[in-house]
């Protein structure tokens, strides 16, 4: 059933693009699929490719009902091409082809910035489950250890989702790419991800949750602003991508969420009413706010460089050539050309860090910088309710945007979380008041033991309000295997 609501299941990848029919496209990816599983096996989650895992796997691209929940092995994971239905007489919603017909093929004057945008994309997602791949061994309870590999699955699935564009829009150059995007690794010397957050470690569930409120929300704005594309086919692979990044950001969200309220309680329940007590507060098995802090800001930060510099050309091009648009682009009230338009940009003016208007186009990865920013602002703010409904005195905040950036304007400068200019000395001295230290390090280390019983949560974190898919409580998210 080619182009349809409902996924194909019958062959080896599942899909609703019609790929029985296409048979150049199927015979690529299924070429690409056993290098895919091995990669899998090599660099996906360590120690759990026999467990059975309570996953959802999509059936439908139908936001109502789309998924399906089982016990799967991972390496049996139902991966597939799925993109969101075609908009009946869909035009290009901005710059110069603004209002012509969207495109169903790639114009061959965009094919090299349209490859690049895949490809980058393409990248991030294996990076991620190459990142996340040891936590299984110290997950805090099967319900959240569940949630790690759903993540896992879904970051597996938007590789295929750029794959499938490059095999098929891209030729003999998309199979290449393909294949490259198995042969980078997180974090490695010689064959890096391309671009920096990826390649940093993830070492605790702090961070895990973390890097997916932050960092899957980039994927999340990235993702928006490529659902706009005048390449169609982009746009829908996007669409449906962004039904999957809720559920990381959920994830995140959540799960710091659930470590703040525990911390709360052990608080009051031993009557300390100083958060910044580290000492008396970490006696408890808990991880007191300002670590929790620090870990925002190391996390804000690196996900700010994601958004490349302050002036681009590049974006400037991709949004001129209807590729790639702003959030929300649809909803904005604007000619959506730009040509005439200014935009407030935080730049390193005379060593100092000022405003200053420059030329929308130039600014556009600062203006979905800053769509992210306020999203975020949203997030802190139902964690800092648990934190006042706790009636602890203590704010979490999001650190200035020039704080420890290692791309663009701020990269050549120390910046407080205040916003405040430091001497290179200075910076040197305080830096572990605003980054984790190893000291903090060590203590996360050691609250990162597993927790694999049914209904049982370690002691630095509250258990979830409700199951996955209505379960009970002391459901079994994951049958480990021996
Ligand atoms: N690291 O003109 P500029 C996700 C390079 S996350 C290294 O500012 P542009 C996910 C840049 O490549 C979403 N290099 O660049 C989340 C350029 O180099 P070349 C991922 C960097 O293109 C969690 C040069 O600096 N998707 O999905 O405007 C789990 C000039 O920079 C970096 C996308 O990013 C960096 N951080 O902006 C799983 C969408 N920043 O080519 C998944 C696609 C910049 O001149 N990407 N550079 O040699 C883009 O739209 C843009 O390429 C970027 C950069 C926003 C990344
Ligand atoms: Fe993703
Ligand atoms: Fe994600």
């Amino acid at each position: 059933m080619p182009h349809g609501m409902d996924v194909d299941y019958d062959g080896l990848i599942p899909n609703n693009v019609g790929l029985n029919a296409d048979l150049r496209v199927r015979k690529a990816l299924e070429t690409w699929h056993p290098g895919y599983i091995d990669w899998w096996k090599d660099m996906g989650p360590e120690g759990f490719q026999d467990s059975l895992v309570y996953l959802r796997t999509a059936v439908s691209v139908d936001p109502q009902g789309w998924a399906k929940f089982d016990y799967v092995k991972m390496p049996d994971y139902k991966w597939g091409i799925l993109l969101a239905p075609a908009v009946e007489g869909r035009t290009i919603p901005f710059g110069q082809h603004k209002g012509e017909p969207v495109w169903q093929e790639v114009p061959g004057e965009y094919r090299a910035m349209l490859r690049r945008l895949l490809v980058i994309q393409g990248d991030t997602e294996p990076a991620s489950v190459e990142q996340q791949r040891h936590l299984g061994k110290t997950a805090p309870s099967l319900y959240d250890l569940r949630n790690l590999f759903q993540v896992n699955v879904e970051e597996g699935r938007h590789l295929w989702a750029m794959v499938y564009l490059l095999q098929k829009y891209f030729g003999a150059d998309g199979r290449e790419e393909a294949a490259e995007l198995l042969r980078r690794r997180s974090g490695d010397r010689d064959t890096p991800r391309m671009l920096g957050a990826f390649n940093e470690a993830t070492p605790d569930w702090l961070s895990f949750f973390l890097f997916t409120t932050f960092t899957d929300r980039d994927g999340k704005m990235q993702l928006a602003a490529l659902a706009q594309s005048g390449f169609d086919p982009l746009s829908r692979t996007c669409r449906f991508m962004l039904t999957e990044e809720a559920h990381h950001m959920f994830v995140g969200e959540t799960g710091l969420m659930r470590v703040i309220e525990r911390t709360c309680q052990a608080m009051k329940e031993a009557g300390i009413d100083d958060p910044s007590d580290a000492k008396a507060v970490r006696a408890l098995g808990v991880i007191d706010l300002p670590t929790i802090q620090r870990k925002i800001n190391l996390h804000y930060s690196l996900t700010l460089d994601l958004f490349g510099n302050e002036i681009s050309t590049n974006a400037a091009n991709a949004f001129n050539a209807g590729i790639k648009g702003r959030y929300r682009e649809d909803k904005l009230a604007d000619d959506h050309r730009l040509i005439d338009d200014t935009y407030p940009v935080l730049r390193l003016i005379d060593g100092q860090v000022a405003a200053q208007d420059v030329p929308a186009l130039s600014a556009l990865n600062m203006r979905l910088r800053d769509d992210f920013t306020d999203d975020c602002d949203s997030g802190l703010g139902r964690w800092n309710r648990v934190i006042e409904q706790a009636g602890v005195n203590f704010r979490l905040h999001l650190p200035h945007v020039a704080f420890n950036r290692r791309i663009g304007e701020f990269s050549r400068a120390h910046v407080t979380p205040d916003g405040a200019l430091l001497s290179p000395e200075a910076w040197e001295r305080q830096r572990d008041r605003y980054l984790p230290s190893a000291e903090d390090a060590a203590f996360l280390d050691s609250l990162m033991v597993a927790e694999t019983r049914p209904g049982h949560y370690a002691g630095w974190i509250a258990p979830p309000r409700t199951g996955i898919d209505s379960k009970p409580g002391d459901f079994e998210y994951v049958r480990i295997a021996e």
